[in-house]
């Protein structure tokens, strides 16, 4: 498929790359490398994010390189490359818009739920991160790792494990992660400021969960629903929401956590998370609409906060089966 695609690439000369909206580290690292790899091979390269780059990861060499969405798809794209976004809908609105109807679409990702939109598939399904496909894929075409590249597929790969904590983490992906190394990464450098310079908001954000989780069967399951209205109480960002799932995630004993956020646009935001291989919240996820990985997946549901909720969890109780 590497080569293939390669072939591709080479019949064009202007290529576009975007990922998904509320953009990870591995969404921005991905577009990132695979944008300035393709500069490196003499194309002309749009990198798009229709919600920006989250500010924890504009130290990046490059990041400014990622714009906004433009009005219309410019006359010279011939080939538009979405990067880890499992689903057409992930794009998020303006982006599946904008793409719609484009003739040469290349989906790129890691996701077990891929759903196989666009024209030509890279996917290897349940993988490190797609930073980690595109740090194989850049190698398999010869070209020359730069630091700018090294960081942006170190910061793919460390957050998409959780800082290699996930059993994704295979011999193979310490080895990318010891490449990419060699070839430049501040390990502590990038660490801290990727995981160590937390906005005292999100702090707030974290200490609302605690004050107000849910344990329930008998320990297993944990969750945290955030009403309408409390963000704007604590004054807290989009960004401040992210990852919050891990913070009931971690307490003992837990094997499914959950945060639901009232999103205000009628819809209930889910992330779910499992702590036990045997539980797959990507497949409870997919029973309501949502998809992801088999230990973290996410769902977005219409209605109400305390309805959605019920069913969601009723799904989880049935597989904790207690
Ligand atoms: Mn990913």
């Amino acid at each position: 498929m590497y080569e293939q695609l390669y072939s591709r690439i080479q019949q064009c000369s202007t290529i576009a790359v975007t990922s998904h909206f509320r953009p990870d580290g591995d969404a921005i690292g991905s577009t990132l490398a695979l944008g300035l790899a393709l500069q490196a091979l003499g194309k002309k390269v749009y990198m798009w994010n229709e919600d920006g780059v989250p500010a924890r990861y504009a130290f990046l060499g490059g990041a400014e390189l990622i714009q906004p969405l433009p009005d219309a798809v410019p006359a010279d794209v011939e080939m538009l490359i979405c990067v880890d976004t499992g689903d057409w809908k992930r794009l998020g609105d303006r982006t599946q818009q904008l793409l719609a109807d484009f003739p040469l679409i290349v989906n790129i990702d890691h996701h077990g739920t891929n759903t196989r939109y666009g024209h030509l598939h890279v996917i290897e399904p349940e993988t490190a991160a797609c930073a980690y496909v595109l740090f194989n894929m850049l190698k398999a075409w010869g070209v020359k790792l730069t630091k700018p590249m090294a960081d942006a597929l170190y910061v793919g790969i460390s957050t998409d494990t959780g800082s290699f904590q996930y059993g994704s983490t295979t011999p193979e992906v310490m080895h990318a992660a010891g490449e990419l190394l060699a070839a430049g990464v501040d390990v502590a450098d990038v660490n801290r400021r990727v995981y160590q310079e937390v906005p005292y908001t999100s702090l707030l954000m974290q200490r609302e969960v605690l004050n107000h989780m849910v344990v329930e069967a008998v320990g297993q399951l944990a969750h945290y629903s955030m009403p309408a209205g409390r963000k704007a109480e604590l004054g807290v960002t989009l960004e401040d929401t992210k990852d919050l799932v891990d913070v009931v995630r971690v307490l003992q004993g837990v094997k499914v956590a959950v945060i639901f956020e009232d999103l205000e646009d009628g819809r209930i935001r889910m992330s779910l998370r499992s702590k036990d291989p045997s539980i797959s919240v990507a497949t409870i996820a997919a029973q309501f609409g949502g998809g992801g990985h088999a230990m973290a997946s996410g769902i977005r549901m219409r209605g109400e906060l305390a309805a959605c909720r019920e069913q969601v969890l009723n799904a989880i109780r049935k597989e904790l089966a207690v």
